[in-house]
């Protein structure tokens, strides 16, 4: 502790150096932080109301734009899944009141969602509709990069398949190079592949993680673009899940306490670790990066890579409101945070009125 309280003092002494003309220094009574360190550089610190680990506030202005359903739809039941996904450049809104010059794989961030079944064929054709080459990456795939995510020019189409033999919660992205400017600007999504045998029956809800790095200025119509130095200091401005930063936080998810949950987490990154927690929550089951062999049991945090996915299942003992976070914490801070409802659909559970 002595340690730590000298460092302090020596950061405070060196900091009110830095200012001009500097306070007089005393030593047996450190400044406290408040004092030495810019309105600009503290965080605020006045709790929004009903928060809990959240690092957003619950319920939001009904005049956002409602979130992106997490909601994962059954597979289709045929062996021959056509995918068709049009690239296009459009505007996507981030985060309240950010508009983002987004690249996209069918006009939204993430793409679509893809879902089918161990052994299905996937027939893919993508087309182009941007103004420069881009081109598509299938973690799912076993297939040879140099044949078949190649550049696709402006106004050209491609057209592959291949059988998602491995179960899991895959990522797809444009391969371009430079390829984390591709991904940060939104290229990415998630195929699910179940197992030939089914899982238990579940509420199944998948979510994208992801990074914004944003410029400085808006451009002349609003939006905001890639800033590549941010990009490359790892410093976003945004993380989000499933496009938007904090949305299931405003607009929290109806669950009931006690059901089965499975969350597919897939992390498009293009740099940031997700360490994936619920709070008061435990998983009862990971599969880590989707893999069917030995799942983690009775666990809290598990980090998912980027670039992969892992499929989370836990349920909910109490009625109440369960943040779902990336547990590095500047992280959740900058959106990467939702909130769980496990109680009847819209009606908020008072605290102290748990079932125990
Ligand atoms: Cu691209």
């Amino acid at each position: 502790m002595e340690t730590l309280r000298i460092g302090a003092i020596a950061a405070a002494l060196l900091l009110a150096g830095c200012r001009s003309p500097a306070p007089p220094a005393r030593q047996a009574e450190p400044p406290r932080a408040a004092a030495v360190t810019s309105p600009q550089e503290q965080p605020d610190t006045t709790p929004p109301a009903d928060v809990s680990h959240g690092e957003a506030p619950i319920g939001g202005p009904e005049a956002e734009p409602a979130p992106r359903l997490a909601q994962l739809e059954p597979a289709e039941r045929t062996r021959l899944h056509r995918v068709r996904l049009e690239i296009v450049h459009e505007t996507v809104s981030i985060a309240p009141g950010v508009k983002y010059a987004a690249w996209t794989f069918g006009g939204t961030v993430p793409g679509p969602v893809q879902h089918v079944r161990q052994g299905d064929t996937v027939d893919f054709t993508l087309v182009n509709e941007a103004n420069i080459p881009h081109s598509m990456d299938f973690h799912a795939a076993e297939i040879a990069p140099s044949k078949y995510y190649v550049n696709v020019m402006p106004g050209d189409s491609l057209h592959y398949r291949f059988v998602a033999r491995v179960p899991g919660a895959f990522m797809y992205h444009c391969g371009t190079a430079p390829v984390a400017m591709h991904i940060a600007n939104g290229m990415y999504g998630a195929l699910i592949v179940d197992p030939a045998t089914p899982r238990p029956k579940a509420r199944e809800l998948v979510f994208v993680q992801s990074e914004f790095y944003e410029t400085a200025k808006p451009a002349a119509d609003g939006t905001v673009s890639l800033d590549w130095q941010k990009l490359l200091g790892q410093a976003p401005d945004h993380i989000v899940f499933n496009g938007r930063a904090s949305q299931y936080a405003t607009h929290p998810i109806d669950v009931r306490p006690n059901e089965l949950l499975r969350l597919y987490l897939v992390n498009a990154g293009p740099n940031r670790i997700s360490s994936f927690h619920v709070v008061g929550g435990i998983f009862n089951r990971v599969f880590e990066d989707g893999s069917q062999a030995n799942p983690l049991e009775g666990v809290q945090t598990v980090n998912v890579p980027v670039g992969g996915g892992s499929i989370f299942e836990l349920r909910l003992r109490q009625p109440g409101d369960y943040p779902f976070v990336t547990h590095a914490f500047a992280d959740a801070t900058k959106g990467g945070v939702g909130v769980l409802r496990a109680g009847e659909p819209g009606k908020r559970v008072a605290v102290g009125t748990a079932a125990h």
